[in-house]
């Protein structure tokens, strides 16, 4: 029977000491925190992976490391499963077992246990592929999750600096290289090559798009945008700002997709002229914000729900084309977060399914469409079409809403949200349907809205059901929320513990902004007082 090599392990994690005043936990978006703090984290998330490869049979899994939309001094690692979705959620418990582990030899105790529990066998080869982001923490932190696939002699592809949805598509190729569900070649060049040349095709014979002006939010972005031009040739322009990657503090500072999303406005950084259209990626370039200028110059932002709302109606109208319908069933899921306003456009024409907070739960809903078509409101998602759905559009008689429907799935990435390939998406769709900005926007109108953060002591004691909707924790607080609700005509307010930091988030719509911003206040007051703070510490906004 082969052993753990426990003499190794233990000697390289004692070079990766835990904290002791820190507990960690993998969460929505895998382990996040403060990236100085997270050496031991990424030694142990090394032999997590591995054991995870072995228990799926040798498949190669994936491990990045970003803090996404985070400030620079963030870092984070999260797993990809083999398909390049994220980790099953039962692992999450090992995961957070294997990095609150205290020393080197309860790491190997907890080793042992994730091995008899998942019924491991040792004797099968762990493979990895990793990348990382631009953050300043990023190789040191590479170098103690290399310490650790070496402990346990894991074999593993360095892919370098890159964006997360390129590491998922590494994953998903690897894995399906030289099978019938093959996704393209396991490369850089492949994604690009995909991408660009299914965007290409679906850009022939229709006016070129005026350039595209792209905010990198001084992230990994920049380079694959870069990368890109080349692939795009005459067919596209791009221009990237916030491209800087050598300022240190310039990541995700006043720019970039949660900026704008947060603060519903331009990042200062950029100008736009009259009609002008734009977009911003997130530090890791897996979320998409785009928006517009009015010919008054008036800025509009153009979030998830709208990207949702605009590519489901294109396909739904390329499925109807092709003669699909009956067959091809299109459905939209969304979170709480989602704009009122776009759930009720979306529910008077498909299916539409609200589901809680974080990538894996949407995922796994549009999973179970022909066609699933999922954003979250801050911009990252994707599409899904089911094999059973591919090989029907593969196999139906050619027709020019077929060719397009195919090139649509070869310029979607269907792995995870793609800041790059939702962007070229777009500007498929709207030079398909002759689009402005100003057009798409049209589709419905949004409803005023403000999302607040609280800091609470703990926000464990805050517990929901209905998709994050209701609270039933702390007891008596949502019938309180309710009541401030039904104040706003229109009105609609929500409470969730966040998933990626310690606050509590409350989401408020309303009919005007003064009535959205003055209900989320009400709100977050009630959870400030309800959670035990420090009345003197009482933010003052939250009336
Ligand atoms: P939390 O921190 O759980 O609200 C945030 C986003 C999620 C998702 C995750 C992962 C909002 C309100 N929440 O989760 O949608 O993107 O980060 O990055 O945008
Ligand atoms: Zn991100």
């Amino acid at each position: 029977m082969t052993m753990l090599p426990i003499n190794e392990i233990q000697e390289r994690s004692d070079r990766h000491p835990k904290p002791s005043d820190i507990k960690f936990q993998y969460g929505t978006a895998g382990f996040r925190t403060l990236g100085k703090t997270l050496d031991s984290v990424l030694f142990r998330v090394g032999i997590l992976a591995a054991l995870r490869s072995k228990k799926l049979d040798g498949k190669t899994i994936g491990v990045m490391v970003t803090a996404s939309h985070n400030p620079e001094p963030d870092n984070g690692v999260k797993l990809v499963d083999p398909r390049g979705e994220m980790l099953e959620s039962s692992w999450e418990a090992h995961a957070t077992a294997l990095a609150n582990a205290p020393n080197s030899v309860a790491f190997i105790a907890a080793v042992d246990e994730v091995v008899k529990a998942a019924k491991i066998d040792l004797a099968i080869p762990a493979r990895v592929v990793f990348a990382r982001d631009t953050r300043p923490t990023g190789p040191q932190l590479v170098a103690a999750l290399k310490d650790g696939l070496e402990a346990i002699k894991a074999e593993y592809r360095d892919a370098g600096v890159t964006t997360t949805p390129v590491l998922h598509y590494l994953v998903r190729t690897i894995n399906t290289k030289g099978t019938k569900d093959s996704y393209g070649e396991d490369t850089e060049e492949g994604y690009l090559t995909k991408l660009s040349d299914a965007f290409k095709k679906l850009l022939a014979g229709k006016p070129t798009p005026p350039p595209l002006l792209i905010d990198c939010a001084n992230g990994v972005g920049a380079l694959m945008a870069e990368r890109f031009k080349a692939y795009l040739g005459d067919i596209f322009n791009i221009n990237l700002v916030n491209a800087d990657l050598h300022t240190p503090g310039a990541l995700n500072n006043s720019c970039g997709a949660d900026f704008v999303k947060v603060n519903q406005k331009l990042p200062p950084s950029i100008t736009l002229q009259p009609g002008q259209r734009a977009c911003s990626l997130d530090g890791d370039a897996d979320r998409l914000m785009y928006y517009y200028a009015d010919e008054r110059g008036q800025f509009h932002m153009l979030d998830g729900d709208k990207i949702t709302t605009l590519v489901a109606s294109y396909i739904v109208e390329l499925v109807k084309a092709a003669g699909l319908d009956e067959q091809i069933k299109v459905g939209v899921i969304q979170t709480a977060y989602a704009n009122g306003s776009s759930t009720k456009y979306l529910s008077g024409r498909l299916p539409v399914k609200c589901v809680p907070t974080g990538v894996k739960h949407l995922h796994h809903a549009a999973e179970q469409y022909d066609i699933g078509v999922y954003f979250e409101a801050n911009g990252h998602g994707t599409v899904l079409f089911s094999p059973a759905a591919q090989e029907l559009i593969s196999s139906h008689k050619p027709s020019t809403a077929l060719t397009n429907l195919k090139n649509i799935i070869d310029v979607i990435n269907q792995t995870v949200g793609d800041a790059l390939s939702d962007a070229f998406l777009v500007e498929a769709v709207l030079a398909h349907k002759s689009f402005s900005g100003v057009e798409w926007d049209s589709m419905y109108c949004d409803l005023p809205n403000r999302l607040v953060k609280v800091v609470v002591s703990d926000r464990n004691a805050f517990k929901t059901e209905d998709a994050e909707r209701r609270l039933v924790s702390p007891p008596g607080l949502q019938a309180k929320v309710d009541e401030l609700v039904r104040k706003y005509e229109g009105g609609r307010s929500f409470v969730r513990p966040s998933g990626t930091e310690d606050v509590v988030r409350v989401y408020a719509e309303a009919a005007t902004r003064t009535e959205a911003d003055e209900l989320a206040f009400r709100v977050a007051g009630l959870v400030y007082d309800e959670a035990g703070g420090d009345p003197s510490q009482r933010p003052k906004e939250f009336l």
